[in-house]
């Protein structure tokens, strides 16, 4: 009885030791499953020889011989000598084959490329990862490792890889007391009260996780600033971080205060033409250096939203941007400084501004469309920036919605290093209860093209430099990582983590082959689950839009916490907070005229964009209400006005999401019950939250088409008024600045 207790203990331990929470991500492991493939991938790897001559090929070699060992489930053996088949691992100064192979090609590898290629030495087949960098062979290793956990084959293997883009950077929007603006999933992984002197075993698969995908850069707190992080004792913190880090590539950035002189230096002034603040700024600089001789640079949000900035003291972006730039170029580091600005006027620099609350000094505020103001105040400072700043530029003009048209920045300042601002975490986009796989947004606004320098000038040649010689380039994402344990809070949210690493190394690879490649290793790569899970990601961002925002609806959602649709509010502190100055519905219609009868935000687009966009009959339907106010009555598609097309799309929308669940049942059989059931309740959430927008939005808009709803779709189960009155004071992701 005993004996029997212990052997269902055992099972019991064993089954919970198997529990897939989603903890390792795209890097599981399991043994392959497929017999032919094992018994292919066993006799091409007895062994390893990869010298493990530094932090970086040391990780490099254990990461290799964990993975193998799992995944071929067999002894993996660490070779001298080519002794039988084996994979080499190295560079030209830890290993003397790689020398020989790299002298004997015509590699242009860079700083981080690397070479896989299978060759025949001594009669033995060998595969070999060379790199002319140490991380260079981390990046080959992840990529070989891939290659089987997405089970292909490995026998005449030819890669050749270096990354398009510089700097490759998550942005986390972490406060320093550990809530995190827009996160949805947990609070922040930096404990900053146990570091300096604990280290999280997330620390460290944070950094492989990130080494997996390219990613080498991270920015540990939110841009909305908390001068703290710049003191002795929270530098000592991030440090700590920033030697976990290095093994793995990622070089450590921080948001910097533009009130930082004041709040900890006790200067009078953080004027940037100031010497007294240029030497604040450059003994800072020198202090971080001295802790992090490779820290990354800083990242700022000024003048925006009621952080302080040059503006505060008549000094414009460029000022400020440059005297940053200055105290960071001696070490090597950037200046990474937002675009994110929607307010000409200048702000007192303590100034704070919530959304949803009304502020005395709102009347005062420029009635310029928001669109254009960023285009504003940046497009005269093209050309004044130092060598070392990049411009971060958020996709489009407004904030991260389901679909924006490109920002018209990045068709406007050929002479100044624009990087990309993505959102991971999915503020606008259901949060962490909608599955959205956002490659397909991604790809959307880099093959976009600008036209600046005649057809193909694409968002993607901007920011990888070719398009304008740029030296420094960089791309970030805002990170959706929190301390939930499976990362991300919605299992298919990492889909969207590691969609932005590999397109920021890639960003020819396709939507539909990230997400191939990400289900493969985090699912199974079985293809009767395969293609019905990839139909799903790859449909789900459009699904959204359809049922949020369709024909270029947007900002429509509920005020400050922006969860739920919201179409109604008027009473926001600053008209361009308020729905209504988004969607413009009256009795005529629906839409912003941001042509040259209205605000003519077009303008700021090279003629062939604006040809695309500026007739209605001709603007594509997904831009439309973007750019026209469109009477309801118009007839957007042969024999359906615009507000039959409303209709259709807020039901397909809905009829998309239960078309998602009901694909999603049928592949109980083939993942682990855990994530499967963790999917199944979240798209329970996401068909409810689906209704919500379709009904509140319809019925709201309805007030003013006083159309009809068209016969056959289900009618709204409340009226106008429940939804309006629904409230959600709880909502997450508002933390501030702490
Ligand atoms: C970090 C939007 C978000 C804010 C965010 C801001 C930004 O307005 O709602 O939470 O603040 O963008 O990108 O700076």
């Amino acid at each position: 009885m005993k004996k029997l207790f212990l052997v269902a203990c055992t099972v019991l331990v064993a089954v919970l030791l198997q529990a897939e929470d989603g903890y390792r991500l795209w890097l599981r492991y399991d043994k392959i499953d497929d017999a032919a493939l094992l018994q292919q991938y066993r006799n091409t790897i007895s062994g390893i020889q990869l010298e493990p001559s530094s932090p970086t090929l040391s990780v490099a070699r254990q990461e290799l011989l964990n993975a193998l060992q799992s995944l071929l489930d067999k002894q993996i053996t660490s070779q001298q000598t080519i002794t039988g088949n084996c994979i080499v691992a190295g560079t030209p100064s830890s290993s003397s084959i790689v020398k020989q192979f790299l002298s004997a090609g015509n590699f242009n590898l860079g700083k981080e490329g690397f070479v896989i290629r299978s060759t025949n030495i001594e009669g033995k087949k060998v595969t070999v990862i060379a790199a002319g960098s140490d991380i260079g062979v981390l990046y080959g290793v992840f990529t070989f490792l891939r290659l089987l956990q997405t089970h292909q084959h490995i026998n005449d293997l030819s890669i050749t890889s270096v990354p398009a883009i510089q700097n490759r950077i998550l942005d986390h929007w972490d406060n320093l007391n550990r809530t995190i603006e827009r996160g949805y999933a947990g609070i922040s992984i930096w404990n900053w009260h146990t570091l300096p002197g604990y280290i999280d075993k997330r620390y460290i698969d944070y950094a492989r996780a990130n080494a997996s995908i390219g990613i080498n850069g991270s920015v540990l707190t939110n841009v909305n600033a908390n001068a703290l992080v710049l003191t002795k004792e929270y530098l000592l913190k991030v440090k700590a971080l920033a030697d976990v880090f290095r093994p793995y590539g990622i070089k450590v950035y921080l948001t910097a205060k533009f009130s930082a002189p004041i709040e900890i230096g006790g200067l009078k002034t953080a004027d940037p033409l100031d010497t007294a603040v240029q030497n604040w700024w450059n003994e800072k600089c020198n202090e971080i250096y001295a802790l992090i001789p490779d820290f990354g640079g800083f990242l700022i949000k000024a003048n925006s939203e009621g952080q302080p900035g040059p503006q505060g003291y008549g000094r414009t972006h460029a000022d400020g941007a440059n005297m940053f730039a200055d105290a960071l170029a001696p070490h090597g580091g950037i200046v990474m400084w937002r675009a994110f600005v929607y307010d000409v006027r200048v702000q007192k620099t303590n100034e704070h501004f919530e959304e949803g609350k009304t502020h005395e000094h709102s009347a005062t505020i420029a009635s310029d469309d928001r669109f254009k103001q960023a285009y504003n105040e940046f497009k005269p400072l093209d050309g004044k920036f130092r060598k070392n700043v990049l411009i971060q530029v958020k996709n489009g003009p407004i904030d991260f919605q389901p679909r924006e048209p490109f920002s018209p920045l990045f068709g406007a300042m050929p002479q100044t290093q624009l990087m990309m601002e993505f959102q991971l975490t999915q503020e606008y986009l259901g949060q962490a209860t909608n599955l959205v796989f956002e490659a397909p947004l991604f790809k959307e606004v880099l093959v976009a093209d600008t036209y600046t320098k005649g057809k193909g000038s694409t968002v993607a040649k901007v920011i990888d430099g070719s398009l304008n010689n740029n030296t420094v380039t960089g791309i970030a994402g805002v990170a959706n990582i929190g301390n939930d344990i499976d990362w991300t809070g919605h299992p298919f949210a990492q889909s969207n983590w590691y969609a932005f690493g590999r397109l920021a190394w890639d960003h020819d690879l396709s939507a539909a082959q990230i997400a191939d490649e990400w289900l493969r290793q985090t699912f199974s790569n079985n293809s009767a689950f395969l293609d019905p899970a990839k139909t799903i990601m790859l449909t789900s961002r459009e699904t959204l839009v359809d049922y949020m925002t369709p024909l270029g609806l947007h900002h429509i959602m509920g005020t400050s916490h922006h969860y739920g649709p919201a179409p109604w509010v008027d009473n926001a502190g600053r008209a361009d907070w308020n729905p209504v100055y988004y969607h413009k519905a009256d009795s005529a219609g629906i839409g912003f005229d941001r042509t040259a009868t209205g605000s003519n935000a077009l303008s700021q687009y090279n003629p062939e964009v604006q040809k695309q966009w500026n007739n209605v009959n001709t603007c594509n339907e997904k831009y439309v209400l973007w750019f026209h106010h469109v009477p309801w009555d118009f007839k957007i598609q042969p024999g359906r006005t615009l507000w039959d097309e409303l209709c259709y799309k807020y039901n397909t929308g809905v009829d998309s999401v239960r078309w998602m669940q009901a694909a999603w049942n049928g592949l109980a059989t083939y993942i682990d019950q855990e994530r499967f059931e963790d999917v199944r309740m979240l798209l329970g959430i996401q068909e409810t939250e689906a209704v919500w927008w379709r009904n509140a939005c319809l019925l709201y808009f309805q007030t003013f088409s006083k159309m009809p709803f068209p016969a056959n779709y289900e009618k709204p189960d409340h009226d106008l008024e429940y939804y309006k009155a629904l409230k959600f004071p709880l909502a997450p992701g508002i933390g501030g600045n702490m």
